[in-house]
């Protein structure tokens, strides 16, 4: 077969006839690929189908048409089965070894899938289905296995859970990609955390098992995972109530289950109980189902950051081998690398099982991740147990990474984040390509965050066609049109990405404002100049005012951010700047802009009297805070001296110490450390409003509304106004 195929290969490009070879996603690890076998119109007499795998058949019928008739004229003989089936025992010996492989050969009149095991089946129709999508099936041989033993995605996010409907879109894509598992332990489910003893109401547990059925009519492991290290007990009246709600969830069909230790502190952060409730666990349940795969856990230390000297070996020596232990890397947030695998497994004595947190965006929700997946190492699929992503609360947009998680663990050597990433973005939205394309180029870096993952390449395009902005401008509101329009198609991308999209033509509005308000300053037309500011700045007030996710019981409504790197500052800093030089020169309109209630400078703040002030300055320090000091500070003065000043990108004020730079957080404590704190304009201003000589200073931005008072000797937080600052010069 193989030499045949060459020589027709060989053939047909020197006749410059050569077949369109069909883009399989994920990339088989081995094909050989011909010319048009078929068209994909042909009928097909099935062989072996009442032995093969029942999912694997029932999703070839819904597809292809089938004749009963051994005679039929025309048709094609299709065998398949598993590699102990008599139907395909001619092929035992070309069948991958691996787990969930398949071999899988198409000739003009013949097609054989055969499958290591029921998913191997499975997986060789996935295949044979995207081959069949093309006018033409094409020849070919192919061996085909996965890199990875575990491929998929936890639910693992704090914010609204995925709804019912979310998931069930989610487990056919896992299929069709050929991803096998999905981890349930979406953080506000409260039967997963916060009420782990509880048992679910019987219509909640009824939608589960439905859930069940379907992630297994996919071939995906549903592992349902328990939380309960906020408030346990260790003792055997709670290790049994883990064990009696892990029976309850038996019984929906169940058949892999996790625990979670993350984020938690105290009693429950204990490695040598954890260790032993998990022993006991598997001793008192897994063992005693023989169809109950070995448990999964998430341990409380689970990145390099956070990881002591003991707890990890505690885990790795006491805690039973089978039992597979997640990580998610050198951070919270992190790529994983062939040398974080060898420390990390040396730490557990076992492979670890990956969570990767990309694309979660519950720690930076204004952002929707939707670029390139990239940074994995590409050599790491034998050091690992499983890799699973952590995704958005945003299902449907979580599958641009998503596709790419599965051919990177599918076929980790020949990944190609690139061509994968676009491959995603055509195939979910493959009725609005270039808009689609467009929008998530727009959408990829996360800003600033306390974990310190950024992403690379947003806005490519950005003034670098070499045209006005106002190019630029136009193309961002087009393909925000086209998007919209595209809904009647994609009904549930645009609810998710709705918000943004929306977000993303008032920023093209507004840059377009922007952009007239420059050349009404080139052209000296101020009256013009007040009237872009102003068009621009009801623009702004609208885009402020989209919420996503803004429904009642909604437990995030996110504030939508579009090209948060790139375009989002430009726009905010030109405009900003071209106040400013206008405010120079004219005295038109002035009361347009913002009042700023206080000029930009060095400032005492006193309270009472007394100084607030650094009391032991270092820059690399984070956590200490100022305090009030009755006396001047004669020596050094700087450190009662507050630099006071208006933050460009959204009006509100800035507050550092004059002696060693670092800015004060809406705790009232020092926090400056460039590499992990970064100060953050959207986070760390303050709004100062003055009444009968004395000022009051309010959180603003993310950190909540609350207003600074006076605690002890040090500043407090409280929900009213008071008016209690002395600022002075
Ligand atoms: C949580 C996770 C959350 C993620 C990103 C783990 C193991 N736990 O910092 O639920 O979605 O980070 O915010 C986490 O990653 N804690």
């Amino acid at each position: 077969m193989k030499r045949r195929l060459f020589l027709s290969i060989a053939l047909l490009s020197t006749l410059g006839l050569s077949a369109q070879q069909p883009s399989i996603s994920p990339l088989p690890q081995q094909a050989e690929w011909g010319k048009a076998a078929f068209p994909s119109s042909a009928s097909f007499l099935l062989v072996g189908d009442a032995q093969a795998d029942a999912d694997a058949v029932a999703l070839l019928k819904e597809h292809i048409s089938v004749v009963q008739d051994k005679k039929a004229a025309g048709s094609i003989r299709l065998t398949i089965g598993e590699a102990n089936d008599k139907a395909v025992g001619k092929y035992k010996k070309l069948i991958p070894a691996q787990p969930e492989g398949y071999y899988l050969k198409v000739t003009p009149g013949e097609v054989v899938i055969a499958g290591r095991d029921g998913s191997g089946t499975y997986y060789g129709v996935q295949t044979f289905l995207q081959m069949a999508a093309q006018p033409q099936v094409t020849e070919v041989e192919m061996k085909d296995w996965p890199s990875v033993e575990c491929r998929g995605v936890i639910e693992g996010f704090y914010g609204n859970p995925w709804s019912h409907e979310d998931r069930l879109r989610q487990f056919d894509f896992y299929g069709r990609q050929k991803m096998n598992v999905y981890v349930y332990g979406p953080k506000d489910d409260p039967y997963h955390r916060a009420h782990w003893r509880d048992p679910y109401p019987e219509a909640e547990a009824n939608k589960l098992k439905e859930l069940v059925q379907a992630a297994h009519r996919n071939k995906v492991q549903f592992v349902w995972a328990i939380h309960p290290g906020g408030d346990i007990q260790w003792n055997l009246k709670d290790s049994v109530a883990v064990v009696s709600k892990l029976e309850k969830m038996y019984t929906l069909g169940i058949r892999t289950f996790a625990v979670f230790f993350d984020d938690i502190w105290g009693e429950g952060a204990k490695g040598d109980k954890q260790a032993g409730l998990l022993n006991y666990v598997t001793d008192e349940f897994v063992r005693k189902h023989p169809d109950v795969q070995p448990l999964i856990m998430c341990p409380t230390e689970y990145n390099k950051g956070w990881a002591g000297k003991e707890y990890l070996p505690t885990l790795g020596t006491k805690m039973y081998p089978e039992v597979r232990i997640m990580w998610t890397g050198n951070s919270v947030v992190d790529m994983i690398e062939e040398d974080d695998m060898q420390w990390i497994n040396n730490q557990i004595k076992r492979k670890a099982f990956i969570w990767l947190n990309y694309p979660v965006n519950d720690y930076c929700q204004s952002r929707l991740l939707m670029g390139k997946t990239y940074g994995n190492g590409q050599n790491i699929n034998d050091m690992v147990s499983g890799f699973c992503s952590n995704p958005m609360e945003y299902a449907e947009a979580s599958k641009v990474s998503l596709y790419s998680i599965a051919d990177y663990t599918w076929n980790m050597p020949q990944y190609d984040a690139q061509k994968s990433w676009q491959r995603a973005m055509d195939y979910l939205m493959p009725t609005c390509k270039e808009a689609f394309r467009f929008f998530c180029q727009n959408n990829v870096d996360l800003g600033k965050t306390g974990h310190g993952l950024r992403r690379e390449g947003e806005s490519p395009q950005f003034l670098k066609s070499g045209q006005s902005p106002l190019f630029d401008f136009m193309l961002l509101d087009a393909s925000a049109d086209a998007l919209l329009a595209d809904s009647v198609n994609h009904p549930e991308m645009l609810r998710e990405i709705g918000p943004w999209v929306e977000s993303m033509k008032l920023l093209a509005h507004r840059g377009m404002q922007v952009m007239q308000m420059s050349m009404a300053l080139d052209k000296k037309d101020s009256v013009a100049f007040i009237g872009h500011y102003k068009a621009q700045a009801s623009i702004e007030q609208k885009q402020k005012a989209i919420t996503s996710r803004d429904f009642e019981g909604s437990i995030v409504k996110a504030k939508p951010v579009v090209s948060g790197d790139v375009i989002t500052p430009w726009v905010n800093e030109t405009c900003a700047n071209l106040v400013k030089a206008y405010k120079k020169e004219y005295k038109y309109g002035l009361d347009a802009f913002p009042v700023q209630s206080i000029e930009d400078g060095e400032y005492f703040i006193k309270v009472n009297g007394e100084y607030l002030t650094n009391a032991q300055a270092a820059a690399d320090r984070v956590g200490d805070y100022p305090v009030f000091q009755s006396e001047r500070d004669g020596i050094n003065p700087q450190r009662q001296q507050w630099v006071i000043e208006q933050e460009p990108k959204t009006g509100r004020y800035k507050i550092t110490n004059k002696q060693d730079g670092r800015y004060i957080n809406e705790m009232g404590t020092f926090w400056h450390n460039k590499d992990l704190n970064p100060y953050d304009a959207d986070w760390h201003t303050f709004i100062l409003t003055r009444k009968d000589g004395r000022w009051s200073i309010q959180n603003a931005g993310s950190a909540g509304k609350k207003f600074w008072s006076r605690s002890g000797n040090r500043l407090g937080n409280t929900d009213n106004e008071s008016f209690i600052f002395e600022i002075e010069k």
